[in-house]
């Protein structure tokens, strides 16, 4: 078919979005599941080679219910085995994650989670991060998103926890929601769907609390929320990425997808995005997903069948797309920058067309390397940069390697963003 004849067609099923069957508040209709496909398809046919930074993978595959026996066992295994080699090391988000997703839809990891103590052990980590805080004006360990899980994972795991004592630490107003003054959706988020768990808790009266607590974290939710409903743009919230994560949130502590036209909207918007690429990466695919399906973290421990049940899935063993699209023969050049303060050093760089930024980073080390020489460290999102002209970023200064184009912080890592013709690149050294 030709390209202009599968977009017109896309228009058209798009037209037709409001779920027929609804799971939750807003997800995709049973008849335009075909639409997900591309999603399951990246996130089965990946290579996965990084332990416990797999977690989130498998947790979106237990919360849809994507049958796949040899994959679930073999991240399940990887996970696990990452978790006895480096467990000191790993992050409260990390293990966090992983007793989201090893626990998720009960299952023989169980176990594991209970024997190797990780409950008790997310705690501690809880701890260190607040204890961090009290120390290094603030800064947690991690950050408020990592915060955030945590919190989510010990209060669905029912752990001992004082949970109640931390909620004075996820006030709006604390600085570790934001980046550079910009509210951080996918944090936000986050933080709604753990204190939305904490919430129903009280209400159920299974952990120990006084009315002040609660009455103190539905004034949290109902902010963020509030918070994530003002970064709306064009039925996203902050960006495609972070959209799955506040759709979460959306449905579990408001009633804006009660409206059908904002379902519309949204889903309209993502699909669009799944259609044109968007989420190639494996993490971006496994973050949607659970929210296009009306599924939420807080159903890890539910059995609620969706509209698009698994079966509806056209799974193939293709060969994974690639995360960038293919290298064209054909140069393009690129002006970049390293930029401290007011100092900058720059270059222009030849690169094939097709080329990441990170190509053009490297382009420019071979060129200079006093000035241009950088490090990086392979995350769930590929490569993040952590040092340019030997100068680290530090957690505890709230310090990063910023990407920018034109000017303008990117919505995507040294990776996947595709650099353009005449382009003007930059990495600054900022604070968040
Ligand atoms: N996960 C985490 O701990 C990450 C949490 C997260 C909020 C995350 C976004 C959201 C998510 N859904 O996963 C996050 N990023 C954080 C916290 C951070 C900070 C990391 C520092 C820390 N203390 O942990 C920091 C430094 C502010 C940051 N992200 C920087 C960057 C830039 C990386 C540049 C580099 N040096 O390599 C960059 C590229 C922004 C820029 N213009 O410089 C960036 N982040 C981006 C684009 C993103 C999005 C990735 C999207 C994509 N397609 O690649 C993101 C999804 C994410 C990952 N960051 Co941060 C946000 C978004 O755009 N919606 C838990 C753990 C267990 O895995």
């Amino acid at each position: 078919m030709r390209p202009s004849h599968q977009l017109r067609l896309l228009g058209l099923l798009l037209f037709s979005l409001i779920p027929s069957q609804l799971c939750q508040i807003c997800e995709v209709s049973r008849e335009n599941c075909s639409y997900l496909n591309p999603l399951v398809n990246t996130m089965v046919n990946a290579n996965y080679t990084k332990g416990i930074q797999s977690a989130n993978i498998l947790l979106t595959f237990r919360l849809v219910q994507i049958q796949n026996q040899r994959l679930e066992q073999q991240l399940t295994q990887q996970i696990q085995e990452d978790i006895k080699k480096r467990e000191p090391e790993i992050t409260s988000g990390e293990l966090a994650l992983a007793i989201l997703a090893l626990g998720a839809c009960k299952n023989s990891s169980e176990v594991f989670i209970r024997d190797a103590h990780l409950v008790s052990k997310l705690g501690e980590k809880f701890k260190a991060e607040i204890e961090n805080m009290e120390t290094h004006s603030d800064h947690p360990l991690t950050n408020y998103y990592q915060l955030s899980l945590a919190l989510l994972a010990l209060c669905l795991s029912n752990g001992s926890h004082s949970i109640t004592n931390v909620i004075p630490y996820f006030t709006p107003e604390n600085k570790n929601y934001y980046f550079g003054g910009q509210f951080s959706v996918d944090t936000g988020a986050m933080a709604v769907l753990a204190l939305t768990c904490v919430k129903r808790r009280i209400e159920k009266e299974e952990i120990e609390a006084d009315i002040k607590d609660l009455n103190k974290t539905n004034v949290y939710i109902t902010s963020l929320v509030n918070k994530i409903l003002s970064a709306k743009n064009d039925g996203l919230f902050g960006n495609i990425f972070s959209t799955g994560e506040a759709m979460q949130a959306l449905f579990v502590s408001s009633n804006y997808y009660k409206n059908k036209r904002n379902c519309q909207e949204t889903l309209h918007t993502v699909l669009h995005n799944v259609f044109q690429g968007a989420f190639r990466l494996p993490i971006a695919a496994a973050q949607i997903l659970p929210a296009l399906m009306g599924k939420t973290y807080l159903d890890v421990n539910k059995n609620c069948s969706c509209a698009c049940s698994p079966d509806k899935f056209n799974i193939s063993t293709d060969k994974p797309v690639p995360v960038t699209p293919t290298i064209s023969p054909s140069n393009i050049s690129v002006n970049y920058s390293v930029r401290i303060n007011e100092i900058f050093n720059s270059t222009k760089v030849t690169v094939r067309k097709g080329s990441v930024f990170l190509d053009v980073m490297m382009a420019a080390q071979k060129q200079n390397k006093a000035a241009f020489c950088f490090e990086m460290e392979d995350g769930p999102w590929g490569p993040y940069i952590t040092s340019v002209q030997n100068i680290s970023a530090n957690n505890n200064d709230r310090t990063y390697w910023q990407l920018l184009s034109n000017g303008q912080p990117l919505s995507q890592g040294a990776g996947s963003y595709v650099v353009k013709n005449g382009e003007y690149l930059e990495v600054r050294w900022s604070t968040y």
